[in-house]
């Protein structure tokens, strides 16, 4: 096999160059920005897999005196045949030339062999000023595709599509921004009809990556599944010495210890965030999204609750546990007050942290505190006794898992998390239901599931990541 195809990005200045090497190299630290001339010299972005590269995409500035070459080239050269010579005469001759740093920047990767990907912005019409560094580009002699992106909201592809198709051997519309990733796939094989040499190299390329999106796919099931685990089971616990227990109200010491339980939850949220967005090799995002809640005072089956991302009680039914899913909470409610023995504490806890009932069960994680012990005491706040509670960590996780597959790297928009308006779990097949559900109901009594029941639950959540998928694509 040859070596890997390279490809200069070539073009006018903020057409959206820099936008399409991101994406096809995934890599989002790429500057892309408002202003002209953000690219200033040519930089070489390798596609690489365990320590090989699939492809090389070369950021390059924009053409600024796209004439005055022309003209030059015009004046050296003797017939057709020598064009691609005199092209490589013009850099060498203007290589310290500061007028035409930016061409000789451009077309060096083409005289290196690169081939041409030339982007222009389909929202603004077309126009013959382009046909200077047009013609430079076929005086290259090099295999050419032409990019219509559209930065702005017109279409004036048609006429870009006319102009472009006596200039380049292929034509295709693609969005840096905004294009799917089989369209992605579809750019690559594209490229791969310019030059015999590069079908092969990027018809695997496209199997690799297509593949790899699969992987990523199970592999952030997994990761949503770990930090399903951890929330769900999570305890905040406290040892207090017996002067510690005596200058600490029961009130204040829940109220300690719920805060604390409900900041680790979010920054365990946070953390599966990162760990999705660097499997995506998204390292720069800037989110903007409300913060984990999980308030109480709510019907469990409210809109508002329906609304942030937990489920209907038809679901749960569905799930296989009815009513007891819900049921555990009352149970606890009843073991919270006996270990207290009073109602000081209830008081206390219903003081510090508003109504925590809702209807006649208490479905928050108890406080527990323990008996005298060598002279300590141990008080616990958690496991999260409600499963709803997990289905919001579900709903949360996999909203975003979404957004970050499909966000292109040259995307620089504050990634919006708005919650769910409707059920996106209700078409989840049963078998998945219950594996998420089990899952939740080992990790609320602390019994993590085993390497079976953890292998289910990781493709229930792939199968909910689906179901999802889905009810975007149909949303309009
Ligand atoms: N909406 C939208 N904006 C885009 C798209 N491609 C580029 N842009 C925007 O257009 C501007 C220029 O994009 P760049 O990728 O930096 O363009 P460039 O051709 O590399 O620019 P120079 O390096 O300055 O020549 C940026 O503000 C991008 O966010 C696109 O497909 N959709
Ligand atoms: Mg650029």
């Amino acid at each position: 096999m040859g070596s890997a195809p390279v490809f200069a990005v070539v073009g006018h200045p903020n057409k959206g160059k820099s936008s399409v090497v991101a994406t096809l190299s995934q890599n989002d630290a790429i500057a892309i920005a408002l202003e002209p001339g953000t690219t200033r010299q040519r930089q070489p972005y390798p596609l690489t897999v365990d320590g090989q590269t699939l492809y090389t995409l070369v950021d390059t500035p924009g053409f600024q005196r796209p004439r005055r070459v022309l003209a030059w080239l015009e004046a050296h050269s003797a017939s057709a045949s020598d064009r691609a010579e005199t092209v490589a005469a013009f850099v060498t001759q203007h290589r310290d030339d500061p007028r035409f740093s930016d061409e000789c920047e451009l077309l060096t990767p083409l005289i290196d062999g690169a081939g041409i990907i030339y982007v222009v912005d389909g929202s603004v019409p077309y126009s013959a000023e382009h046909e200077a560094e047009m013609t430079i580009l076929r005086w290259t002699g090099r295999p050419s595709l032409a990019l219509i992106n559209s930065i702005g909201t017109d279409d004036h592809s048609d006429t870009w599509q006319a102009a472009l198709g006596q200039f380049f051997q292929v034509v295709r519309r693609f969005d840096a921004v905004r294009a799917p990733f089989d369209q992605h796939l579809g750019l690559l094989r594209a490229f791969g009809q310019l030059e015999p040499d590069w079908e092969a190299p990027l018809a695997e390329a496209t199997r690799f990556l297509a593949g790899q999106r699969q992987q990523r796919k199970r592999h952030a099931a997994s990761l949503i599944a770990r930090a399903l685990e951890d929330m769900m089971g999570f305890q905040e616990r406290r040892t207090l010495t017996l002067d510690q227990v005596a200058g600490t109200s029961d009130a204040n010491l829940a109220d300690t210890l719920r805060r604390r339980w409900y900041q680790r939850q979010r920054q365990r949220e946070q953390t599966l965030r990162v760990s999705i967005e660097r499997l995506y090799q998204h390292n720069r995002i800037q989110r903007q999204e409300a913060e984990l809640e999980w308030h109480n005072e709510h019907d469990l089956f409210s809109e508002d609750s329906r609304r942030a991302w937990s489920v209907s009680k038809r679901y749960l039914a569905t799930a296989g546990f009815g009513a007891g899913a819900v049921g555990g909470a009352g149970i606890d409610a009843l073991t919270l007050g006996h270990s207290l023995g009073a109602g000081a504490l209830v008081g206390g806890l219903l003081g510090a942290a508003g109504s925590y009932f809702y209807g006649d069960r208490l479905a928050l994680p108890a406080l527990k505190i323990g008996a005298l012990q060598d002279g300590l005491k141990t008080a616990s706040f958690g496991p999260v006794q409600d499963s709803q509670f997990g289905y919001v960590v579900l709903g949360r996780a996999v909203d975003h898992w979404w957004h970050i597959s499909q966000r292109n790297h040259a995307g620089r928009d504050l990634l919006d998390l708005a919650p769910a308006d409707s059920h996106w779990l209700e078409t989840l097949d049963r078998h998945s239901r219950q594996a998420i559900q089990r899952a939740f109901d080992r990790c609320r009594k602390q019994r993590p599931p085993d390497d079976r029941l953890r292998a289910d639950f990781i493709t229930a959540i792939e199968h909910a990541m689906t179901v999802y998928d889905d009810w975007r694509l149909n949303r309009t």
